[in-house]
């Protein structure tokens, strides 16, 4: 992209082009050449839009709640951007296509703009991706961002960081493995959504949230509240977005709101610091190979893991970094 182009480009995301939307975040998740120009022109035009964050195990109905979401959002006249982060639908394509399917739902209308994100890169990055395309749909003028994930690994988990609001998505009669599921989900959630409520277990569901949360959730934390749904049929989701509301007033009037955006810059910088180091580390540094042949003289006790790690790193690990630790 000639620096001509990356100005129009970014016009163009500023015009709220769906066009000039979708290309910007793939070159952003690419790691494009021009992206280091997109973004600086584009973060300082975002700040504006409320981020949702819907997590939970597969199958939960996230994405029908979002698309739920969206449709009552739109009728209140919200521009509605929705990021969908799925990086197992890279395997089972099964999300993805749900996906085309809604977002043939939504076509033609200017005021959702739907991206899926499957693909997950060597060095992480799923997260870094993630506040991208959020501050494109930001400074585009989505003022509010629907940010699906499944909850199911850190990487997905951290994802929510991005998020003003996290729903924590749960239904009844998953058994046993839910609870660790539930445990890793329990820190983030601000409004837990128990969905599929036509279903068995509801309230079962409902008093094991309202015990956990009884053992009380951290100094200076809100208690998150709960919403029962039924997303196939639409039930429930005025009181969601009722919800939703209540949290944004009561985080703003606060000072939560700006605290947890502050700290979100912090946790995006470490990120993105980390997945710079790795790449570096593994491409300037000769790429795949010299890790190979790294991990081989570990496993064959020829060196041992720090001097490996050292090695690699090189000049960066025996600079005056390394003498002051
Ligand atoms: N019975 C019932 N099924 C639901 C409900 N919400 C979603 N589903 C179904 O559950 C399945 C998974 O939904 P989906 O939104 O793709 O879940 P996700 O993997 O969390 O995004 C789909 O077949 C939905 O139609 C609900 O409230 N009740
Ligand atoms: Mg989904």
């Amino acid at each position: 992209v000639s620096p001509r182009t990356t100005l129009e480009l970014v016009a163009g995301v500023l015009a709220g082009e769906a066009p000039a939307v979708a290309r910007a975040i793939s070159l952003l998740e690419d790691g494009a050449p021009a992206s280091r120009d997109i973004l600086k022109a584009i973060h300082k035009r975002a700040g504006r839009s409320w981020i949702v964050g819907v997590t939970g195990p597969p199958g939960a109905g996230k994405s029908t709640l979002v698309d739920g979401l969206a449709a009552s959002y739109r009728a209140m006249g919200r521009r509605v951007g929705i990021v969908a982060v799925d990086p197992s639908s890279a395997f089972s394509g099964g999300a993805v296509l749900g996906d085309r399917i809604r977002m043939q739902r939504h076509a033609g209308d200017s005021g959702v703009f739907i991206r899926s994100m499957a693909t997950r890169g060597h060095f992480g990055g799923l997260s870094r991706a993630a506040s991208d395309a959020a501050d494109v749909l930001d400074a585009a003028g989505f003022d509010l961002l629907l940010l699906e994930t499944v909850g199911v690994g850190q990487d997905e988990v951290e994802v929510m960081r991005a998020a003003d609001c996290v729903l924590v998505v749960l239904v009844p009669g998953l058994g046993d493995d839910i609870q660790a599921i539930k445990a890793g989900l329990l820190e983030i959630a601000d409004l837990y959504v128990l969905n599929k409520a036509d279903r068995e277990g509801v309230e079962r569901l409902e008093s094991e949230i309202a015990a956990m949360l009884s053992l009380g959730v951290g100094p200076g934390r809100r208690t998150p509240g709960m919403v029962r749904t039924i997303a196939v049929r639409g039930e429930g989701l005025e009181r969601l977005s009722e919800g939703i509301e209540r949290h944004r007033q009561e985080v703003i009037a606060s000072g939560a709101a700006e605290e947890r955006r502050r700290e979100r810059c912090r946790f995006r910088l470490v990120d993105l610091i980390r997945e710079r180091v790795l790449r570096w580390a593994a491409e300037e540094t000769g790429g795949d190979d010299r890790l190979s042949a790294a991990a081989a003289s570990v496993h064959e006790r020829r060196a041992d893991p720090y001097e490996a790690a050292d090695a690699i790193l090189g000049a960066f690990a025996s600079g005056k970094w390394r003498d002051r630790r």
